[in-house]
């Protein structure tokens, strides 16, 4: 932390770092400092699980149900800023919403203002860790921010940021677990149908490899050579296995293949890079846009796919967005696709939206999807509102 910054984020009060007035201490309210009038008043985090309309396997987890913290941000001039998070497990959160607490007890008072908010986390972590639950809870409280900020503009997020709201290409990322080979098939040609998809994403990192190769094999033969198909390994290999594994999948015509190494293996994933023809796709577990900047000097990939929450919200993406431009690496987005829709209309070099309709259940307005494109509503802020009927039916105590 040696940025003008980074002395005033440190010195508000013990715990979080945040004030009830400035970071200098100086009362803001009133000032035209309170980042387009906007002061936080409250923040509430409920937790909600959903179930999966078609669980899914990975090597990484078996998903039935999806555990959701829905994030709001009241301010003082009567607008909310809503984000939901999707930590993976109920036990991580419950971790998560003990931070965003602890956090959002400090933003009351303060101006939303999330680039100056982001910039200051670093200096509260600097002691117990940035990256994790730390970086998620501050992602999840600068998606609401954000969008505070864009309905006090009367703007989607995408046009706030200076972009336009036309379509995003998107894959089916809905299904395709570690089923049975002879299930891929009917399976593809569901996800494809449910939206107009062009492009699917197949797990793969079955027990023997030679039932993944007839896994990808079928769903090719069963959609064409015209469908984008990407696989991912969800970091379940060795090395060894995982350069037999991949060189197998190297002919099969895939866009990536993604994670093949448990995801800090920077050495690791350059080797397979450098193996295979193949583009190499890392990104969901980049903690941070230092993160990909390291991976990318590693040449560890070849794509990247930032997480929302992992990569640290909006602002997080915005500058990753930027790394990713300047070292001329195509970006896809994971999960989130509501926030991400709208950031991928910014992000310079675009390729894919992943799309899950997983929050759906909860949400009042579901987002669409169109000819293989995901809409971006056009209404102020990021287009999240909860169904609270639903939001009291999945309620949990985690
Ligand atoms: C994934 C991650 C988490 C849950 C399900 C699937 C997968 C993806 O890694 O890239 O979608
Ligand atoms: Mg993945």
């Amino acid at each position: 932390m040696n940025g003008p910054d980074a002395g005033r984020a440190g010195s508000g009060r013990a715990g979080t770092g945040l004030t009830g007035t400035g970071p200098t201490g100086t009362d803001l309210t009133g000032t035209g400092l309170t980042g387009a009038g906007l002061v936080v008043r409250d923040v509430t985090v409920r937790a909600v699980v959903v179930p999966f309309r078609r669980p899914l396997a990975t090597r990484v987890g078996h998903f039935a149900q999806w555990p959701l913290l829905l994030i709001d941000v009241t301010t003082g001039q009567g607008i909310t800023g809503r984000s939901y998070l999707a930590p993976y497990l109920a036990s991580a959160a419950a971790g998560l919403r003990t931070v965003l607490h602890e956090l959002g007890e400090g933003l009351r008072g303060q101006p939303a203002a999330p680039g100056q908010i982001f910039t200051g986390a670093r200096g509260w972590f600097a002691l117990a860790g940035y990256q994790g639950l730390a970086l998620a809870a501050v992602a999840g409280l600068d998606i609401a921010l954000w969008d505070a900020l864009a309905q006090a503009a009367g703007l989607p997020l995408a046009r706030l940021l200076g972009g336009t709201l036309e379509p995003v290409p998107a894959y089916n990322s809905n299904g395709l677990g570690l089923i049975a080979p002879a299930a891929v098939a009917d399976e593809a040609l569901e996800l494809l149908a449910e939206g107009g998809f062009t492009a699917l994403k197949v797990r793969v990192g079955r027990d023997r490899a030679a039932d993944d190769l007839e896994a990808v094999r079928r769903v090719r033969a069963a959609v064409g050579d015209d469908i984008t198909l990407v696989a991912d390994y969800n970091q379940g290999l060795t090395l060894g296995d995982a350069l037999e594994r991949c060189r197998a999948l190297d002919a099969e015509g895939l866009t990536w293949i993604e994670e093949p190494l448990r995801y800090d293996d920077l050495e690791g994933h350059a080797r397979i890079a450098r193996d295979i023809t193949t583009p190499v796709m890392l990104g969901e577990n980049f903690y941070g846009p230092r993160a990909m900047h390291d991976a990318i000097r590693a040449q560890a990939c070849d794509l990247v796919m930032p997480d929302l929450m992992r990569i640290g919200g909006v602002t997080g993406w915005l500058q990753a967005a930027a790394v990713a431009d300047v070292a001329g690496l195509p970006m896809s987005s994971h999960l989130y696709p509501e926030v991400s829709g709208h950031l991928m209309r910014v992000t310079p070099t675009r390729q894919w939206l992943e799309w899950q309709d997983w929050a759906d259940p909860v949400l009042a307005r579901p987002f669409q999807v169109r000819n293989g494109t995901l809409l971006v509503p056009d209404v102020p802020g990021n287009g999240l509102e909860w169904d609270e009927d639903a939001v009291a039916h999945y309620r949990s105590s985690n």
